[in-house]
């Protein structure tokens, strides 16, 4: 089965980066696939696509280096082991909360005799290869979000449950359960998510976070995270064309840059 290289960073002790994708096209899946990001998930809870973008994009992001994972919308098994046929390497699940939800997640992920996963893997076997049944226990990433108060709550509880191969926190929702809004600062919701981080890593559990962009994504590398999304391919795409459109613009304050006479030039 094709090697899932981001198991083999994390536990080499490398960082992984993880592109983040809302908007539903095949074409800038593949160019974020292709931006060097070690691994790309598509968004089905947030992200403004269904099951077949997320299809054609899981294929795009194929013919590139990174791994392909998705977020799906909610604790949804037939939904999970779905998107796992479709091609995804690793699933990322919202808004895990007690270990018994923790159970259902990780057995919807893994084929008996750990888990209920039902038999069918269609593009699985295409992407991964023809041992593909064989190996997807031990490639595919079971990977729940910590993002409420009561996952943080019971967090030795969840990281007890067999099976997890990483755990994601979710800093907005955490700073509306513990801040009780996104603003900053986030005084509760810092402090539970660096405990649950602690918690994590010493019992040799990975944890990731979503990240603003890169500059947050490097303080939380410093603080310990192993896997980061710095910002996802919306914020990337308008945020780039806004300092595109403000520096075109003030160049032209300066005089500089003619957009007057593009304009009266009728291009
Ligand atoms: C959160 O911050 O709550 C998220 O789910 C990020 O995707
Ligand atoms: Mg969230």
């Amino acid at each position: 089965m094709r090697a899932n290289t981001i198991r083999k960073r994390l536990a080499d002790g490398k960082t992984v980066i993880n592109g983040w994708l809302s908007i539903g096209s095949g074409y800038s899946a593949e160019g974020i696939g292709h931006s060097g990001a070690h691994a790309v998930t598509v968004d089905l809870q947030h992200g403004m696509l269904d099951f077949s973008m997320a299809l054609h994009m899981l294929q795009a992001i194929s013919a590139t280096p990174a791994m392909p994972l998705v977020r799906v919308p909610s604790l949804d098994p037939p939904k999970i082991m779905q998107l796992l046929d479709a091609g995804a390497y690793g699933v990322i699940c919202p808004m895990i909360s007690s270990p018994e939800e923790t159970r259902e997640f990780v057995a919807a992920c893994r084929y008996p005799p750990q888990g209920n996963r039902s038999f069918g893997p269609s593009r699985g076997l295409l992407y991964g290869g023809g041992d593909y049944v064989a190996k997807a226990n031990e490639t595919v990433m079971a990977i729940p979000m910590i993002e409420t108060a009561e996952a943080v709550e019971r967090i030795d509880e969840i990281l007890d449950v067999p099976g997890i191969d990483m755990v994601y926190i979710g800093p907005n929702d955490l700073a509306f359960e513990l801040d009780g809004g996104v603003s900053v600062p986030r005084t509760k919701s810092e402090a539970a998510l660096d405990a649950v981080l602690k918690a994590a890593t010493k019992r040799g559990i990975p944890c990731g976070i979503f990240c603003s962009g890169a500059e947050e994504a490097n303080k939380r590398i410093a603080q310990g995270f192993c896997l980061v999304t710095p910002g996802n391919d919306f914020a990337h795409l308008t945020r780039s064309m806004k300092e595109a459109v403000a520096q075109l613009v003030a160049e032209d304050e300066r005089g500089d840059a003619g957009l007057e006479r593009t304009a009266t030039n009728g291009y």
